[in-house]
């Protein structure tokens, strides 16, 4: 008797601590499904009734949805701030980095849930599957293509990889219209740029013929094809914006502008090395980009898709933007030697500033790109605000500030 009373309180004792158990796990799945359903409830509310505008009467609903390749970028940066402004949504594809890659939009992300415009997606110009998705998802009525390996330089290391991310880029972005079938509501912008005509005739507009000279080059001037291409075969509303060299303070810090300004502003706190440059006597038409970034959305606004060149009008050696900007600093740099052997030198203390490496030299060079952007300034009524000598200044200033 006493083994079978053994037994049984053995048995119920397991029983009941199976029991407990049970229900504990019941519970936890009962209460998470039940948040789950909750926030699930709470999203759809926020995405179907834009919650948001019943509480914020300020931003009684979006005008329009941008979705933005190379956010992270310089112009998808400046970009987002000019159509947040225009109370856009924003959409930003953003490529996964094992490093913070986001230093120039950080200031778009809100804890404020309920005033959100800004809304990331990861995404690569490179996957096809993944840009029909976001697009299907989110529904814009803007594409901004601005993703690029865009540094000349580079693409003569990694030319295929440039091709797949520059030309075959905006192809999947254009398909991804087409087989969405959304060539009647979305409109695509592609930033092409000057390097598309290489060495040709001076000033370049938009009859001016091309001459690329680089992988970078031959890539963007597939993509331009492209969007003449789906403009005539889909009627799609795609635009090339022809931009020339534009510049300032979230340049990157490889091209030479902004490698010249951290430059002289590493030499006027006192770290007085001397700067290693290219060729010197390349001449480019160098704009501000904030001025530019406007043209973008302005070719969209327009009755009918057309390209545009953007430019100053203006060109300039890369050794009078590197006088102008150690000028900021009180040096005027004097020119000394000629070819790899040639040297900036200051005038007041004769010590060399600046000297030639042909590391930075390229394989084929354009030599000078000035761009005739009249008729951007008829028909989009545009006309850049920022002078040469501003935006070096403006430049050198912005990295000083940046020491302290
Ligand atoms: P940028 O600062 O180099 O920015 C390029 C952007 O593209 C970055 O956000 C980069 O992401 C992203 N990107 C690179 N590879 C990508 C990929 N595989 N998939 C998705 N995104 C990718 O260039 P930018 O000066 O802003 O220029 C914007 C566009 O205008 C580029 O297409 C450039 O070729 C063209 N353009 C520029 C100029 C100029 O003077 N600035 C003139 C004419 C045309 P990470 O941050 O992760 O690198
Ligand atoms: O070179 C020369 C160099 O690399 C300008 C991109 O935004 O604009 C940019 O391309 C010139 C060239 O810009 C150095 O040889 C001399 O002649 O600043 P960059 P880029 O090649 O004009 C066009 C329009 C784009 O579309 C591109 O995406 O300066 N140069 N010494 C040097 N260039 C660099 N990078 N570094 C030097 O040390």
């Amino acid at each position: 008797m006493k083994f079978i009373l053994q037994i049984m309180s053995g048995f119920l004792y397991h029983f009941l601590q199976f029991a407990c158990i049970f229900f504990v796990h019941i519970n936890i799945i009962l209460v998470s499904s039940a948040s789950s359903l909750v926030c699930r409830i709470y999203r759809l509310f926020i995405q179907q009734f834009n919650l948001k505008t019943l509480i914020d009467s300020k931003h009684m609903k979006f005008k329009k949805t941008a979705l933005i390749t190379g956010i992270t970028g310089q112009d998808g940066s400046h970009l987002a701030d000019f159509l947040l402004k225009k109370n856009y949504k924003i959409i930003g594809i953003k490529r996964r980095s094992s490093s913070f890659n986001t230093e120039r939009i950080n200031h778009l992300y809100k804890k404020d849930i309920l005033n959100v415009k800004y809304f990331p997606y990861y995404g690569d110009l490179t996957d096809s599957t993944n840009l029909v998705r976001i697009i299907q998802e989110t529904k814009p009525d803007e594409i901004y293509n601005l993703g690029a390996q865009s540094h000349v330089k580079t693409s003569f290391e990694t030319p295929e990889y440039t091709a797949n991310v520059d030309a075959l880029g905006a192809l999947r972005l254009l398909e991804a219209i087409r087989l969405l079938k959304k060539e009647n509501k979305i409109k695509f912008y592609q930033a092409s740029t000057s390097e598309i005509f290489g060495n040709t005739e001076i000033p370049q507009n938009e009859k001016t013929k091309f001459n690329p000279a680089s992988p970078y080059a031959v890539s963007k001037l597939f993509a331009y094809w492209s969007v003449v291409n789906y403009r005539n075969a889909y009627n799609i509303f795609a635009v090339n914006g022809i931009l020339f060299n534009h510049e300032g303070e979230r340049r990157g810090a490889t091209f030479v502008t902004r490698k010249i300004t951290r430059a002289v502003a590493d030499y006027y706190s006192g770290n007085k090395k001397i700067l290693y440059l290219g060729n010197l006597n390349a001449k480019r038409d160098w704009g501000s980009a904030k001025d530019y970034i406007k043209t973008m959305w302005l070719m969209l606004q327009k009755k009918t898709p057309t390209d545009y060149v953007v430019a100053t009008g203006v060109s300039k050696t890369v050794k009078e933007f590197a006088q102008e900007a150690y000028k900021y600093i009180g040096i005027k740099i004097i020119w000394s030697g000629k070819g790899v052997n040639e040297v900036g030198i200051d005038s007041k203390t004769k010590k060399i500033l600046i000297k030639v490496d042909q590391d930075y030299f390229r394989p084929t060079e354009v030599n000078e790109l000035r761009g005739d952007s009249r008729k951007a300034r008829r028909e989009l009524k545009w006309k850049p605000e920022v002078s040469f000598k501003d935006l070096v200044q403006e430049m050198v200033k912005k990295d000083i500030e940046r020491l302290y």
